[in-house]
């Protein structure tokens, strides 16, 4: 029988630590279709997080890299101007990269170093329980902010996307989701898109993927689901913030 659906080769075959409902997985599968379809599992290098996708290396079947927590740009980097001919990837939470890695991933991106960076924006610190995050939404209720996220007191979110297209040496950003099956379709086509770019030499390319963490939003896989549809995506629009892809570097 033809098989129609299969396991990407460049995704090991171990079960994941993920909690049910969370989109680390679907993301990670992704990352490795795309991997197998560029045909550059074997040349490529993954800088993981410290966070809930910690043990990525485990998962991942090309070369890894554990970084220091938000330092995965600047791994990246030393491991890109080393070997400029491996394809380097970080995989970040939003504790990670907009937290205590803001600098890293700002300076990363001035440089336009030729680096691709997933961005996973759950909207809470999920490794550590639940805390508030600079992406955690006016209103949200986390372990930090028993009543809701109150901007007088806890200033207002970063929108990495939107800052991120306003750095000159950022060469592509695009937010993206994978709350729905037309939004991960959507995000496969960003993240080969941001791969493809490295290997054209285009530079700093990120795509944010808004995703669920259902055990510390309190919720059930379906329900966050819907979370990301009715409270996320109307805070951060979807789409391509920057792409100079077409124009002359
Ligand atoms: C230097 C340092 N500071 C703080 C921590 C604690 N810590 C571990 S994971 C984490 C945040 C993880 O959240 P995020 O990056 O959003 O990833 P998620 O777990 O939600 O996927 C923090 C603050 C640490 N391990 N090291
Ligand atoms: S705590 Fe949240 S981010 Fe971490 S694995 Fe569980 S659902 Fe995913």
């Amino acid at each position: 029988m033809e098989a129609v659906f299969d396991r990407p080769h460049a995704l090991c075959d171990v079960p994941t630590h993920y909690c049910p409902g969370c989109t680390h997985g679907i993301i990670h599968r992704l990352i490795a279709e795309v991997l197998d379809e560029l045909d550059i599992e074997g040349d490529t290098v993954g800088v993981c997080p410290v966070g809930c996708s910690v043990m990525a290396y485990d998962y991942f079947g090309c070369d890894m890299i554990e970084a220091p927590h938000g330092r995965a740009p600047a791994v990246a980097t030393g491991v890109k101007r080393a070997s400029p001919d491996k394809v380097v990837f970080t995989y970040q939470g939003d504790g990670d990269l907009a937290a205590i890695g803001t600098c890293e991933t700002v300076h990363a991106a001035a440089r336009r170093e030729n680096i691709t960076v997933i961005f996973i924006n759950n909207t809470t610190y999920g490794m550590t329980g639940g805390q508030m995050a600079p992406t955690t939404i006016p209103g949200q209720i986390t372990q930090t902010s028993p009543y809701g996220r109150d901007t007088a007191m806890q200033g207002y979110p970063i929108k990495i996307c939107e800052m991120l297209a306003a750095v000159d040496g950022t060469a592509f950003v695009q937010r993206v989701s994978a709350d729905s099956v037309p939004h991960i379709l959507e995000a496969k086509k960003a993240i080969r898109k941001a791969f493809e770019n490295q290997l054209n030499g285009i530079g700093f390319s990120l795509v944010e993927v808004l995703s669920t963490c259902p055990t510390n939003w309190g919720m059930t896989p379906s329900a966050a689901m819907e979370r990301i549809r009715k409270e996320l995506i109307p805070y951060y629009p979807l789409g391509i913030y920057k792409d100079i892809s077409n124009q002359s570097k």
